[in-house]
Order: structure tokens, then C-alpha cells, then sequence
């Protein structure tokens, strides 16, 4: 298949899954054409089936604001025709579901059928997409994609629950690629963090509101005054000098290390024994299952669609939404016994198979298949 893909290039999780699918769709055979205003962040690396189109937006003294939209459908338009695209896959309603809108109506005045996917991630339905500022231009294209997907059950409801929605939703899950994500022997930098054997917390995310990355540091200060350990606080945004201001404010900022932005996670996450993510809503979670794969459990908020990722008693647990008492609780008590702790890596690794990239990227290509055959006939 010729696959176009559209997604933002960044770090975040949405551009992170629209990126790996690609590379593992090029790896199969098939021909991915990303179309986006810079490369993306994982794209690093010459394949011969992968192919990088940019969207450049004019900027011209009449525009207060650079009409992107109009740029990337205009993008699509000429990719889909030159390239003779079968399918197009959008990652992120807005607006990449209405670009694509867009670009279809327009091919279709040259006698083209382009099936669009799109699929929804998360903050651009229970954050942006209930906006009203952009809830109509949501609803609508959603509607008038060929096929819809969304990371999780929980997205899925939210989004019937939120929009009126006349399409069936498929759900695919996020997916973890082993051959990146798995625990490697990185001792010295374990000892260099925690030089007493202290247990090591981490925490990555892009420090937005939603992630309530205070409650990190409000757990870790009540896991401190239990046992020795040291956290690492991975990745940028928003929140993060509030929350070193709050380490200095606690006295604690001999065991707390901001990583900031880090390309290795997956480094990281091996010298690592225990992720928290405790997040206000989270659609899938991505970031807990990268950690999972790596053997570390996850101490997870029971928001949105974590419950279908983490395994409570399993794999780490849940607890409520800002119950930091409980989170620093459980913490302890996966920490505190080294047969437990091991007990709990262990399940990690087990639950992340479950999500294994091999078992998910069937999935994509037979949902491709089904809506590309769907156009035919219609
Ligand atoms: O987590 C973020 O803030 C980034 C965001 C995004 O849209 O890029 O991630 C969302 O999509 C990921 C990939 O499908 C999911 O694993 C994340 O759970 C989801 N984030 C939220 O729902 C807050």
C-alpha cells in the first residue's frame, strides 16, 4: 500500500505513534509518505520506503494568522496525486481530520477517492475538540472520515459521549516496538543516580496541567520520609518551574534531578524501579507502557484509559485522581522488598507484550484494507 501519514512531528505521544507506525509499515513493505511542517522527531534515519513531504506556510503581511490548514490540505492534495496514494492516515482531529476533509473533496473534482482515517489520541477530544471554539469542525470531520480509530474503550465512550457521532470507532490501542524499549544494563548510571541504592522514581511526560505533575512531587516527598530514593523528572512544559519550586519549598532538591527533554528514555527508564503517572485524564498512556516494557511497574491515576494499561495489584496500581496519600502508599509497598519489586518488573514486562508492536500493526493494516475496500464499493 502507498500510505500517507499526517501528525504532528513533535515528541508527544500522538506524533510518537504516527511515527512508529510508519517505520514499522515501511519495514513491512509498504510506502509511507509523511506529510507535516518539519520531520518528525523519530524519523532520524534514511529507509527506502519512507518518504518526508513539508508543509511550508507563507506568511504574508495580511495574515495575522498563517492559514496552516489550508497549506496542509493543499499538501495533501498534491502528495495523494503525484505519489498515487492509497489511503490517508490523519493522527490528531485538529485539523488534520478536516485538512484531510478538505483535500478529499478536492481530489474528487479530479476523479480521485481518497479513503481518510483518522484517529484520536486523546486531548484533542476530552481537552481541544470539546472546546467550542472548535467542537462543530470536530463533529463534522470525524463524521466524514472513512474510518475512525481511537487509542482506548474509555476515548471511544468520551467521544460518543461528547459529540454526536454517526461512524463506528475502532479501537487500537498504542503499541511498544521491544526492539527500542526493553531493560538494558546500564549500572554506572544507576549507581551515579542513587549511589546508596536508593529506589529510583521517574516521571516523563511534557508537564501540561493535565499530567498533574504536582502530585508527583507531593507522593515522592511522603515516599521519602519512608525510604531512601531519588527522582527523575523527564521532559518540558508548562509546569516544571512550579514544580521545582515546590521541591525547593519541600526541601527535597537532593532527590529530585529535572532531566529535562531526553531522546533515550529508554535508558533512563532501565536504571529506573518505579513510574507515576497520575494524570487528570489519559487516554492510553503511552509513556507507562514504554516504562512497563523496560520491567518498571506504574503507579497510575485511574483516569480515563489507564484502567485498560495498568493492571492493578499486577503490574504496579491505581489509585484515585490527586489521592498522592494512597499513590506514596503503594509506592512503599512495591519498594520497600526486593522480592516484591521483583515481582512486579516481572508483570511489567508481561502486561507490555500485551501491546507488543507485532500484535498491533495487523490491526492498522486490516482496518486500512477493510476501508479501502469500503471505498471501492461505494
Ligand atoms: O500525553 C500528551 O500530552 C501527548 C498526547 C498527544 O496527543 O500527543 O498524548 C496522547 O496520545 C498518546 C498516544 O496515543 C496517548 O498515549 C496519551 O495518553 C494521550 N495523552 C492524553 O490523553 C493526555
Amino acid at each position: 500500500m502507498k500510505i500517507g501519514i499526517v501528525c504532528y512531528p513533535t515528541f508527544g505521544g500522538s506524533g510518537v505513534v504516527a511515527t512508529e507506525l510508519g517505520k514499522a509499515l515501511a519495514n513491512q513493505g509498504h510506502q509511507v509518505h509523511f506529510i507535516t511542517y518539519s520531520q518528525p522527531a523519530r524519523l532520524d534515519f534514511f529507509s527506502a520506503n519512507l518518504f518526508y513531504h513539508e508543509v511550508s506556510v507563507r506568511d504574508y503581511p495580511l495574515f495575522d494568522y498563517a492559514p496552516y490548514e489550508s497549506a496542509l490540505a493543499s499538501k495533501l492534495v498534491d502528495v495523494v496525486r503525484f505519489e498515487q496514494l492509497d489511503i490517508l492516515h490523519v493522527h490528531y482531529a485538529i485539523p488534520h481530520a478536516s485538512a484531510a476533509f478538505m483535500a478529499k473533496q478536492i481530489l474528487a473534482t479530479y476523479g480521485i477517492n481518497i479513503p481518510v482515517v483518522t484517529t484520536l489520541h486523546g486531548t484533542d477530544i476530552t481537552l481541544v475538540g470539546k472546546d467550542a471554539t472548535y467542537k462543530p469542525v470536530v463533529t463534522f470531520s470525524i463524521n466524514q472520515s472513512d474510518g475512525v480509530t481511537t487509542v482506548s474503550e474509555d476515548l471511544r465512550e468520551d467521544t460518543y459521549r461528547h459529540f454526536e457521532i454517526s461512524k463506528d470507532i475502532k479501537v487500537i490501542p498504542n503499541f511498544i516496538d521491544f526492539n527500542r524499549f526493553s531493560l538494558q544494563p546500564k549500572d554506572h548510571f544507576k549507581k551515579a543516580i542513587a549511589p546508596n541504592n536508593e529506589r529510583i522514581l521517574i516521571h516523563t511526560s511534557n508537564f501540561r496541567k493535565v499530567k498533574r505533575t504536582e502530585d508527583v512531587i507531593l507522593m515522592f516527598h511522603k515516599v521519602l520520609e519512608k525510604i531512601p530514593a531519588k527522582l527523575l523528572m523527564v521532559g518540558d512544559g508548562p509546569e516544571r518551574s512550579a514544580n521545582e519550586q515546590l521541591c525547593r519549598e519541600l526541601n527535597i532538591c537532593d532527590s529530585v534531578r529535572f532531566l529535562g527533554k531526553q531522546d533515550a528514555v529508554e535508558e533512563i527508564l532501565s536504571v529506573s524501579d518505579l513510574f507515576i503517572i497520575p494524570s487528570e485524564n489519559e487516554s492510553f498512556g503511552l509513556a507507562a507502557l514504554e516504562a512497563m516494557a523496560c520491567k518498571v511497574p506504574v503507579i497510575s491515576s485511574n483516569a480515563g484509559g489507564l484502567p485498560e494499561l495498568n493492571v492493578d495489584d499486577f503490574c504496579g496500581y491505581m489509585c484515585d485522581v490527586g489521592d498522592v496519600e494512597d499513590m506514596a502508599n503503594k509506592a512503599v509497598t512495591i519498594l520497600s522488598n526486593q522480592k516484591t519489586l521483583d515481582y512486579f518488573k516481572e508483570n511489567a514486562l508481561i502486561r507490555a507484550k500485551d501491546f507488543d508492536l507485532r500484535k498491533i500493526l495487523p490491526q492498522y493494516v486490516a482496518f486500512y484494507e477493510e476501508v479501502i475496500a469500503g471505498q471501492r464499493k461505494s
